[in-house]
């Protein structure tokens, strides 16, 4: 793909992760799509929370480093929540950062003791992969950085097929040419082919059946359930992506509106439709109001040069 749609769809995604994390987070409590635009209208800055915090710090790793280990991406997150500790982390990051004050021990191995030893399955190893999945696109190595990315803060093995199985979503999505027809089937059943968990799978399953029976979302929801577990979260996500692969606009109000994590559910779906339509299919007036979108702007730029180093490497 040339340099320049290559940087499209990765602003795409990036910015449009924000969008939804952002516009997720106004939705809580409303009820329906005028409601949601008046309220966004009302705001002077549509303000992200700890997705994209973390996301950031997933960018910021691979952008400096060229790759990431758990390690170097739990000292990042632990440096940015200190500075930004308000962001709306779930209970999971802050008490593994306390637990690596108090123990000393590596983030991967606290992340290990969390919630009475199994490890967090909840949606905050996913929200954040985006970067993973626009940096190693569909190569070899690509379960080994999304596993990474996970293992910082999340054990559980279906938190980290959460992130696997977002990552594979958001390459995919960079690949597939938006002008061509879409195959949401396939799209899915490549997924299920990804997760390594019986959970993800059978979730994934669910995704292709409700889109072949038309489900409307309150019942895909309802399925689903409105918890923060990636094995609730992400399907939703994936089928406001799917229901609705043609507009942006569309999948984040599905996104927002109708799931329990919002902002999560918003951030995880619109990287996905940000990755498959490029930025130019989001909002410009939505655009000029995210916080730091200049930030986000330059990490998705070096990224996608970074990309191209890797793949010229690869290739090579
Ligand atoms: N057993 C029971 N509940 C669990 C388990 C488990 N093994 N793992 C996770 N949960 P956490 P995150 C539930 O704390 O994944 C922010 O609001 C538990 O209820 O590891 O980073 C973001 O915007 C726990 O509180 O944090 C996202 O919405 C929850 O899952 C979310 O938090 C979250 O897991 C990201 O959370
Ligand atoms: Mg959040």
């Amino acid at each position: 793909m040339a340099r320049m749609d290559l940087e499209n769809k990765f602003r795409g995604a990036m910015l449009g992760s924000a969008l939804g994390d952002a516009i997720g987070e106004l939705a809580f409590g409303l009820g329906d799509r005028a409601a949601l635009t008046a309220a966004v209208d009302r705001c002077p800055s549509l303000v992200y929370t700890d997705d994209t915090a973390m996301a950031i710090g997933v960018a910021e790793v691979l952008v400096a480093h060229g790759g990431l280990d758990p390690e170097t991406l739990g000292r990042r997150f632990h440096d940015n929540y200190r500075r930004e500790p308000w962001r709306g982390y779930g209970p999971g990051p802050p008490a593994l950062f306390a637990l690596v004050e108090r123990e000393g021990l590596s983030y991967a191995a606290t992340a290990q003791r969390l919630y009475g030893g199994e490890g967090s399955f909840g949606n905050g190893a996913a929200m954040r992969v985006t970067p993973v999945g626009l940096f190693v696109s569909t190569d070899p190595e690509f379960e080994d950085l999304a596993r990474a990315s996970a293992e910082a803060t999340h054990a559980h093995p279906v938190g980290v097929d959460g992130a696997v199985v977002q990552a594979a979503a958001v390459a995919s999505a960079v690949e597939l040419d938006p002008v061509a027809p879409f195959d949401a089937a396939g799209f899915c059943r490549r997924l299920a082919d990804i997760a390594r968990t019986s959970e993800m799978r059978t979730r994934l399953a669910s995704v292709e059946r409700l889109l072949a029976e038309g489900a409307r979302p309150a019942r895909a929801a309802a399925e689903f359930g409105f918890g923060i577990a990636v094995q609730d979260s992400l399907p939703f996500a994936l089928y406001a992506f799917l229901t609705h692969t043609d507009s942006f606009e569309n999948c984040l109000f599905i996104a927002a509106l109708h799931a329990g994590d919002r902002d999560t559910v918003g951030a995880m779906a619109c990287a996905v439709s940000g990755a498959y339509l490029g930025i130019d299919a989001i909002p410009a007036e939505w655009l000029a109001k995210l916080e730091n979108r200049d930030l986000l702007d330059a990490l998705a730029r070096r990224l996608a040069a970074a990309g191209e180093r890797r793949a010229a490497r690869l290739n090579g």
